[in-house]
């Protein structure tokens, strides 16, 4: 933990509190330095959609969270922001979309892995795929270390949840015939224009709402899943994104008084 209380009453707590979060986790080796970039990058997206989820996000949630559930192997990815941000949530997450946790990381070392695995271990992980030797296989689409994956996870999966992704991944993945599914706040990262599904939103958001929706959708029959996913398209979703941002913007531009 940083060693600065920040003040409950402070405009900008929850923006600080987590920020202090993806600190705290990168002197704790759970996030890389290059996460510290990453999340100020998320940050400034975050503003423009004004600190909250608006409605075409939680479709975007909703919609992911269908097409894992109707996936038939579906898995989590996790990375070093993931970890730091939201444990508890996405283990959850991984429990109701029953849908195993591997560790796959860009920044790879063996520090990270297990400052990693202690973190999901702490929020009541049991199995995390992607760190025994024995059970790791490279796949030639990828160049870097996000190459290693596990036998029993992303190998054999046909639906990967990447959130927080760098783009040539998912490219690699939909290559490899796999569906992906990420949360990204920039709506044209590559990462979102490449996905299946992309949610617009700050992942502290988004994963706490996808476990409403888990827990609402997790008892449909997969006929049922799959016929409820037509009625999305992503990139509809990806420019109803551009719209809110754009016309809020816009909104604050041509309004009397410059008030958020
Ligand atoms: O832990 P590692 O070693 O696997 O490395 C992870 C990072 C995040 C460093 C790596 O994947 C990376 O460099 O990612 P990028 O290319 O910076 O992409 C991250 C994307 O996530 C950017 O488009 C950000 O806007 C977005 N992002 C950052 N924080 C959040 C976010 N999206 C949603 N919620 C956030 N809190």
């Amino acid at each position: 933990m940083s060693n600065h209380e920040i003040p409950k009453n402070h405009p900008r707590y929850v923006s600080l509190t987590v920020r202090d979060a993806i600190i705290s986790g990168m002197h704790q080796k759970i996030v890389a330095e290059a996460g510290l970039i990453a999340h100020g990058r998320g940050e400034a997206f975050d503003y423009i959609l004004g600190e909250n989820t608006p409605k075409f996000a939680l479709k975007q949630e909703e919609f992911a969270v269908l097409y894992l559930l109707s996936a038939s192997k579906p898995i989590i990815s996790v990375n070093g922001n993931v970890a730091a941000l939201c444990p508890k949530e996405i283990v959850d997450l991984s429990n109701i979309l029953n849908a195993p946790l591997e560790i796959n990381l860009f920044y790879r070392s063996k520090e990270r892995e297990q400052a990693i695995k202690k973190k999901l271990i702490d929020a009541g992980a049991g199995l995390i795929l992607g760190l025994e030797p024995e059970y790791q296989e490279t796949i030639a689409e990828i160049s870097h270390l996000r190459r290693i994956v596990d036998s029993r996870g992303i190998a054999i999966s046909d639906c990967v949840f990447v959130p927080l992704e760098d783009g040539d991944r998912t490219q690699a993945l939909r290559r490899m015939n796999k569906s992906v599914v990420t949360v990204d706040l920039n709506p044209i990262s590559r990462t979102s224009l490449t996905a299946n599904v992309s949610i617009t939103n700050n992942i502290i958001r988004a994963v706490p709402e996808m476990i409403k929706y888990a827990e609402e959708f997790v008892q449909l029959p997969k006929n049922q899943l799959k016929e409820r996913l037509k009625h999305y398209s992503n990139e509809k979703l990806l420019q109803d994104a551009l719209k809110f941002m754009s016309e809020r913007l816009n909104t604050l531009a041509t309004s009397d008084k410059l008030v958020i």
